[in-house]
């Protein structure tokens, strides 16, 4: 059947339920943005020009919201507990909705064995039948949960399952095996999905997909009244927790406080919590809504270091504020911080928000030193000064979303196996001789690389297209992460199997005296010292994070669109 765009949402807001604080502001959310995903579903109606689009059978199953997980979060939302999540979550069910597919919601073990039609009741019982989803959308808790109570039957059927995934997973840590005998075995990953099956929140390592949020548009008449009336002494502070304020954030509350009036919206019970100084005007934690009201007066919106990648400072960046935050040097990540340890990645985080820091940057994004007063002291100064507009980067519209999931859901294919096309030349692992070549010696090769890679290949299915396909050549100890991004474009993980033969090494005239493969997830790349050239042997180890101090990888980059990262030129 063909998928027809919703712009009603009252079944939508029917099936998300009651009884909970964290559905009550969901819904609030859905009922807030209605007016916005009606007018981006006809925009995106018009710009796919009657395409056919099929209507998929998805099931969501929101993991961490179950009793059965604990529930942690609900309790807390009135309370400055995370919403992030919360935001997250109201908005894929929202694009679902609106981008016309079956939906089925659910919230409690019970509701999911239901909707598979497991028997209920504990322990585990196999599907045995077809899974009556094409799609299943959840988080790691619901991933457990379907494994108690689908037992085996799951490995069958888990090509239809996308985990929303804040922080993201890197192939090293999703590969059981690979992550149990290298080091990479964490509480969360070793599932052996594909990694673009994780998507995250924000388009944080390409290895995933970014599925992402919405923040709030304006226009043209809305932008105008907000830049008369700004108020450039008015600052809003980041952090909706008193433990945000903690621990030495006196000193730059205090020069800010020089130049501004400060603003926050700390939760508190009956007193002002003793972390917030006294000049600060509290507000209290505000419904979203009324939250929205004071970024538009606001100047400055600045952060402290925590909460790490939330939606408050798009959100701030839209009305008008500049985001002021720190940069940390050296990054936070899994080996060095509490929050991120035993996170499925390695990545390093530059600042609380590496996608402002570096996605949007200057003039509505300042990332300083905090460390170093004088600098903190100017940026404040240029900001009283500096007149921005509201900005809102095209992936987090309503539009943007709903082109993205769109695009997801009618081309990502997890289910039919791919051809590999590892070179013919090049014995499959665990066959006797051919799996090694001798050649010339290696030929240096200019710093990274672009080379105009011309294949015998066709690939008629693949999504991205490979028109789309940039081959470069990484430094020794830089991932593809950073080879595509410096060179301008994005790494494409779909891609790697099209350059992971002796073909792409001879185009870059890379002559190796040895071809091996083998299953470390840096390959293919090679070592210069060595004479080396590496093949990947085991697809689900195609990473871009990954990176070696001794080796230069083969990096398959693709192109974007400007503002949706997700999408190359020819994706949609
Ligand atoms: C992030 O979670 P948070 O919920 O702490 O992220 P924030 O950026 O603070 O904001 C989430 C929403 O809270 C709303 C605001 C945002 O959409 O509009 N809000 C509000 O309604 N009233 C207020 O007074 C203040 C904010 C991140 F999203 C999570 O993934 C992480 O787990 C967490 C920790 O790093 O940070």
């Amino acid at each position: 059947r063909q998928a027809a765009f919703r712009t009603d949402l009252s079944v939508l807001l029917d099936q998300v339920g009651t009884g909970k604080e964290s559905l009550s502001f969901m819904k609030r959310r859905i009922r807030r943005l209605a007016q916005q995903w009606a007018t981006a579903a006809n925009r995106l109606d018009v710009k796919l020009e009657q395409r056919w689009r099929d209507q998929k059978k998805i099931l969501v199953h929101v993991g961490f919201l179950t009793e059965e997980s604990g529930d942690v979060f609900s309790p807390k939302v009135l309370k400055g507990g995370p919403l992030g999540e919360m935001v997250q979550w109201a908005d894929i069910l929202t694009a679902l909705h609106v981008l016309g597919h079956n939906l089925k919601i659910s919230m409690s073990v019970k509701e999911l064995q239901g909707f598979l039609g497991v028997p209920p009741g504990r322990g585990s019982c196999p599907l045995t039948g077809p899974l009556p989803f094409d799609l299943i959308y959840t988080d790691y808790h619901g991933l457990q949960q379907m494994k108690q109570h689908m037992g085996l039957s799951l490995r069958k059927h888990k090509c239809h399952i996308r985990v929303i995934d804040t922080f993201g997973t890197e192939p090293a840590y999703n590969h059981e095996e690979y992550a149990t005998l290298h080091g990479y075995r964490t509480n969360w990953g070793y599932w052996n999905l594909n990694a673009r099956q994780y998507m995250t929140m924000f388009p944080h390592t390409p290895d995933n997909s970014f599925m992402g949020f919405v923040s709030e548009e304006l226009n043209e008449t809305e932008k105008r009244s907000i830049q008369q009336n700004k108020v450039n002494n008015m600052a809003v502070v980041y952090g909706k927790e008193a433990s945000m304020w903690k621990q030495g954030k006196e000193g730059f509350l205090q020069i800010l406080h020089r130049y501004m009036e400060v603003h926050g919206t700390v939760y508190y019970e009956t007193q002002r919590p003793p972390e917030v100084p006294a000049f600060v005007k509290n507000h209290g934690l505000l419904p979203q809504h009324e939250l929205q009201q004071l970024l538009r007066k606001a100047k400055l919106f600045i952060g402290f270091g925590f909460p790490y990648e939330g939606p408050a400072p798009l959100e701030a960046i839209a009305n008008g504020c500049i985001f002021l935050q720190p940069k940390f040097q050296p990054p936070h990540s899994s080996l060095n911080h509490e929050f991120f340890r035993g996170k499925p990645t390695s990545r390093e985080v530059s600042s609380q928000h590496p996608y402002a820091e570096q996605y949007i940057g200057r003039p509505h994004v300042m990332t300083v030193d905090y460390n170093n007063t004088s600098e903190f002291d100017s940026a404040i100064r240029e900001i009283v000064r500096t007149k921005v507009e509201p900005y809102l980067p095209y992936e987090y519209t309503c539009e943007g979303m709903l082109e993205r999931v769109h695009a997801y859901i009618q081309h990502q294919d997890f289910c039919t196996p791919e051809p590999s096309y590892l070179p013919a030349n090049l014995s499959r692992p665990g066959s006797a001789g051919g799996n090694r070549i001798t050649g010339p010696l290696f030929v240096p090769l200019p710093n990274s690389t672009a080379v105009g890679w011309a294949s015998n290949v066709t690939a008629p299915s693949a999504w991205p297209p490979l028109s789309s396909l940039r081959l470069l050549v990484s430094q020794e100890g830089q991932s593809c992460v950073e080879a595509c991004n410096l060179a301008g474009f994005i790494c494409e993980p779909a891609h790697f199997r099209f350059i992971n033969n002796k073909e792409a090494l001879r185009g870059l005239e890379v002559q190796c005296e040895v071809v091996d493969s083998e299953i470390n997830h840096i390959l293919p790349a090679f070592s210069v010292v060595r004479r080396e050239c590496g093949l990947q042997r085991d697809p689900l180890l195609f990473s871009c994070a990954g990176h070696s101090p001794k080796y230069r990888r083969l990096c398959p980059c693709r192109d974007f669109r400007r503002g949706q990262v997700a999408l190359c030129r020819d994706c949609l």
